[in-house]
């Protein structure tokens, strides 16, 4: 779906339509954004183009800095009507006889990530006096979009003058654009976007005037109808940002083809309040068929993603290919204090070709190591720290499988089926090898989130009390901190653990680490692991049928009665005490 426009018809337009940007250099140039090596030269060696003599201005590429491959310039943004096209004139001189040779690039969205090739220009130079005229590109695509020209390798100084970018007419129309999503919330209302309940934050319709009555930072105008009375969607949290804190909103289903023209996501957004940049919006497509798995659309390169302030700003990001919504996503991911406003989202065609919807992430994890296709769901043995020679390998067991047969689990955790993660020394065991170190696959955390899991956990050859083994689970996500952890012996049968994750909103893994003081002979075994937002029951296998709960967890839940009583009658005891 890439149209790569080849062919270009060079000639001197008479009359054009309409000037849109201009730069003669006399004054300073505010149409056009050239880089650090174009620099406007107070002396002029030769002639300049506007007033052909020698106190007019031009700029000159400068090659000083080396640091940079590539040279760009690039103009506003562009909006095109149907049977409109870009006529570019420019005027140019080389301190030497050669030629020019520069790309010109559509770029969408006010990041400039997403970039389609337009075309190629090359064209000899004279060192004695000005060349150029003006270009008309037959055919654009897109209708609304930046332009970049990106000169290839530069070998002498090259000096521009006049450099005009100009809406001409097309001898061609360009075809209508498809839009399957249109939401301003003024025209149109979209009750089908909800915000997901389970996160912290809710995102809401307003208008802007009454958002300014929350907020005085919130965006004062809306963008559709630019003016106080239009509306918005935002969170309308400056009050209640948490750390970790996190706000989705979801879009209907999309099914795109690959019969399809490609489709592309457009919206405007506003980072408002203090430290806007510490907090992060995203676009995530959420999977259709496995409600868990995401991949982020926008921002199309997120790494040290800076978001504007202050101000609308256009967003912009091909899609995929299959079956997904969109999830727009806002975070506290570092320190709270800023928000974001979105409006005008929609989905058109574009001139992008699509890639295949491929999760990077997941909103949540839950495995009961009981599928048949992807029995560990992802999670691995990790050899981050750690030689692979040097830790224990974890396997998928069931009570028939394990080698281990007096310490290992006689049943299943009772939640789930008959297989479980397991883990285990035996007296063949090298003396050297005590570790045991998994992870489970990306998951994007929040503070809203819980870990629910069983574990099991036998040993010989240990002193009463001795705690030899310890379980420890972590998070590294903002800073490493330990979810859970225990030093035992014994579980006495299956424990069931149910722990809130730090509050930390990021894309990251969940490790599990088996360690012991002392190589003995161990069994220990996990199952029935989900990661979750809180309160949502997430395992959907079964509750516990009483015919395979096993009988040591019945025991120790006795022992727990029985160490409740006893606190208990020492609390009234003490009470007793005190009115004596
Ligand atoms: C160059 O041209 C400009 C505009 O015509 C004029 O104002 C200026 O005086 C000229 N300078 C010289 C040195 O002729
Ligand atoms: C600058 O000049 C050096 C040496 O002539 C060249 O290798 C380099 O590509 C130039 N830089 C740019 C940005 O063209
Ligand atoms: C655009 O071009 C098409 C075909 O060339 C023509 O039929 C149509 O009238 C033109 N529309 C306008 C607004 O000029
Ligand atoms: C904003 O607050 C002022 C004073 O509290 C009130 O008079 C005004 O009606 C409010 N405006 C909106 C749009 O809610
Ligand atoms: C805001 O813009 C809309 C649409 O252009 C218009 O109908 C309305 O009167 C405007 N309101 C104000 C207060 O300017
Ligand atoms: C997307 O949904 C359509 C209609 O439900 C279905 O026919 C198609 O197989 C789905 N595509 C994928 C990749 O799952
Ligand atoms: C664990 O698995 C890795 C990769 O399969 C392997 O290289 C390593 O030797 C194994 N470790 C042990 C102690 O067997
Ligand atoms: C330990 O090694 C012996 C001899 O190689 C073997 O017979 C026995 O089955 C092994 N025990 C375990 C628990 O692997
Ligand atoms: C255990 O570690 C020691 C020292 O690191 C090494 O010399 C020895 O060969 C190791 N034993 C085995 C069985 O890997
Ligand atoms: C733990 O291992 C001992 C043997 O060392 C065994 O008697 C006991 O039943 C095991 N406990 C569980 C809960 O399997
Ligand atoms: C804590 C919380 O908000 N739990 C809710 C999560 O979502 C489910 C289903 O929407 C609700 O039933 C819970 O009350």
């Amino acid at each position: 779906m890439v149209t790569i426009i080849g062919l270009l018809v060079i000639s001197l337009i008479s009359t054009l339509s309409s000037e849109a940007f201009y730069c003669d250099f006399e004054k300073s140039c505010e149409d056009f954004v050239f880089d650090s090596h174009w620099m406007v030269q107070k002396v002029s060696s030769h002639i300049d183009h506007t007033y052909q003599n020698l106190s007019g201005h031009y700029i000159t590429y400068t090659n000083t800095s080396v640091s940079q491959p590539l040279t760009i310039i690039r103009s506003q943004s562009i909006e095109l009507g149907p049977n409109e096209t870009i006529c570019i004139t420019h005027w140019m001189w080389s301190i030497k006889d050669g030629a020019v040779d520069f790309d010109i690039n559509y770029a969408q969205g006010d990041d400039l990530q997403s970039q389609s090739p337009g075309a190629h220009i090359g064209f000899p130079l004279s060192d004695s006096d000005w060349s150029g005229g003006t270009i008309g590109i037959p055919y654009i695509l897109s209708d609304h979009f930046y332009l970049l020209l990106k000169f290839n390798s530069m070998t002498s100084p090259l000096d521009i003058d006049d450099l005009s970018l100009s809406i001409c007419p097309s001898s061609q129309s360009r075809p209508p654009t498809t839009i399957v999503f249109d939401c301003d919330f003024d025209k149109t209302l979209c009750p089908e976007l909800k915000s997901l309940s389970n996160y912290s934050y809710t995102w809401s319709t307003i208008e802007a005037q009454q958002a300014q009555n929350y907020t005085s930072t919130a965006p004062s105008i809306d963008y559709s109808i630019g003016n106080k009375t239009g509306h918005y969607i935002w969170l309308n949290n400056l009050d209640s940002l948490q750390f970790g804190g996190v706000g989705n909103l979801q879009t209907p289903i999309f099914r795109f083809k690959q019969s399809d023209p490609g489709f592309c996501l457009n919206f405007q957004y506003y980072g408002f309040g203090a430290s806007v940049q510490l907090n992060k919006l995203a676009v995530f497509a959420l999977s259709e068929e496995n409600e868990m798995s995401v991949q982020q659309v926008w921002p199309v390169n997120p790494i040290n993603y800076i978001y504007t302030n202050n101000r609308w700003s256009w967003a912009f990001a091909p899609l995929l290919l299959g079956n997904f919504s969109l999830l727009f996503h806002m975070d506290s991911q570092y320190e709270v204090g800023g928000s974001f406003a979105i409006d005008s989202i929609s989905i058109r065609s574009c001139d992008y070709s699509s890639k295949w919807f491929s999760p990077t992430s997941r909103l949540k994890f839950t495995c009961d190591f009981d599928s048949s296709s992807d029995p560990s769901c992802g999670i691995q043995n990790d050899y981050t720290d750690l030689s692979p020679q040097s830790v224990i390998n974890t396997t998928i067991q069931s009570p028939n499988t394990i080698s281990d047969l007096e310490l290992g689990p006689r049943q299943a955790s009772g939640w789930s089926g008959s297989r479980f993660f397991y883990w285990s020394r035996s007296d063949n065991t090298s003396t050297n090898l005590t570790t045991g170190y998994f992870k489970t696959p990306l998951i994007e955390t929040n503070r809203d989130m819980c870990i629910r899991f069983s574990y099991f956990l036998n040993s010989t050859d240990v002193q009463p009390n001795q705690k030899n083994t310890k379980i420890d689970i972590a998070a590294n996500g903002c800073a490493v901190s330990t979810v859970w952890s225990n030093e035992l012996d014994d579980s006495f049968g299956w424990q069931l653990v149910q722990q809130r994750l730090p509050n930390c909103a990021s894309t990251e893994s969940i490790y599990f680490r088996i360690t012991q003081k002392r190589p003995t002979r161990v069994a220990v075994a996990f199952d029935d692991i989900s990661i979750a937002q809180c309160g949502t029951d997430v395992l959907t296998t079964t509750t516990p049928s009483s015919s395979t709960t096993d009988v040591n967890k019945s025991s120790s839940n006795y022992i727990n009665i029985i160490l409740l009583i006893t606190i208990l009658l020492l609390i009234l005891n003490m009470h007793f005490e005190y009115y004596n």
